[in-house]
């Protein structure tokens, strides 16, 4: 565990830090946003999962792929989307990402290897099978990583896509964030498997269990996975242990959460406890990483002014982009 992070710089260690940072300050203008009435729909934040998504998108290559669900803003800014382009796409904006029409859940940057944010519980695992598919046949040596919650491992389309993997030794690292619930269910009353990564067993796939709120865990294992693809091994599957600080959606209160369970996860805050590290290993002083706060807070502010400045699609704009031109 110690060794985790050594082949790292600093500046790179702090890079790590600064995209948390960013995805936590991003995720709270979300959530104000949408007190404002400025967000469409609904959307389901990520606060406290912020090292799952930068740990593990640090250690994919250039070509790599990514997926992940609904709960994605986190996962889509750690593959490098701009903080303003995704800010005016959850504002329905006609410089968002998906040119407003994807919206909290649909992000997508398909330049920086963000493939797309799915709604439908499971529906993007066979897709990442298929972009993993695409990438043995043309031998290009790319990973799809794959983000996915909890109670997606009790869907059909998970075990076709675990067995499939598997079968056909996909390049795909699952990584399944277990946030402990599933909307208002606790993983128990839904999940006869308490431990997760057992389920790999099922597949002849390696199955790990990680602390998916230590970024450089989170890093450590998606590297071992990724070589593993890229030498042909087939998939891997990654359970991290992780904790949403919000209710499932911006309408739920969370009120189902056992008294004090929440101050016990925050205890284990992803950001607070790598700074613990930075500062006990010299990596950083106190003042800097206030400065980072500060300065990451900044960026999401000036993004999210740029984003309530760009203007709203045109209502022509309704139907262009919707279906691919035929070739
Ligand atoms: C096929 C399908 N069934 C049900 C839903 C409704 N639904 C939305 S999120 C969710 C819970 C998913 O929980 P989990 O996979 O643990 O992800 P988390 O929200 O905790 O990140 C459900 C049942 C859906 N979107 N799609
Ligand atoms: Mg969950």
């Amino acid at each position: 565990m110690a060794d985790q992070g050594r082949d790292l710089s600093a500046e790179e260690l702090l890079d790590l830090h600064r995209r948390m940072l960013e995805i936590r300050d991003f995720e709270d203008e979300v959530m104000r946003l949408f007190a404002r009435n400025l967000v469409r729909g609904s959307t389901h934040l990520c606060q406290g999962q912020e090292a799952v998504a930068v740990g593990a998108c640090s250690a994919l290559a250039d070509g790599d792929t990514m997926t992940c669900t609904y709960r994605g803003h986190g996962a889509v800014i750690a593959m490098g989307a701009p903080l303003d382009r995704a800010m005016a796409e959850i504002l329905g904006k006609a410089d968002g990402l998906c040119l407003g029409k994807g919206g909290s859940m649909h992000l997508t940057d398909v330049g920086v290897g963000a493939l797309g944010s799915f709604a439908v519980v499971g529906a993007h695992l066979p897709f990442a099978c298929g972009t993993a598919l695409t990438a043995q046949t043309l031998g290009t040596g790319s990973v799809s990583l794959c983000f996915f919650g909890d109670g997606s491992t009790n869907i059909g389309a998970f075990h076709e896509a675990m067995n499939l993997a598997s079968v056909w030794k996909l390049g795909v690292v699952f990584v399944c964030e277990n946030n402990l619930y599933g909307e208002y269910s606790p993983l128990a009353s839904t999940t006869p498997v308490g431990r997760l990564a057992d389920r790999a067993a099922a597949y002849a796939m390696e199955g790990v269990q990680v602390d998916g709120n230590d970024v450089l865990a989170m890093r450590a294992a998606v590297t071992g996975a990724c070589g593993r693809a890229r030498a042909g091994e087939g998939p891997t599957f990654i359970e991290a242990l992780t904790y949403r600080h919000m209710g499932h959606s911006r309408t739920d209160p969370g009120a189902y959460r056992p008294p004090g369970e929440l101050d016990r996860w925050k205890e284990r805050d992803p950001i607070t406890l790598f700074e613990a590290r930075l500062e006990a290993e010299g990596i950083a002083t106190r003042d800097r990483l206030d400065a980072a706060r500060a300065a990451a807070r900044e960026a999401v502010e000036a993004a999210t002014a740029r984003a309530l400045e760009w203007p709203e699609p045109e209502p022509d704009a309704r139907f262009r982009d919707v279906w691919a031109a035929p070739p």
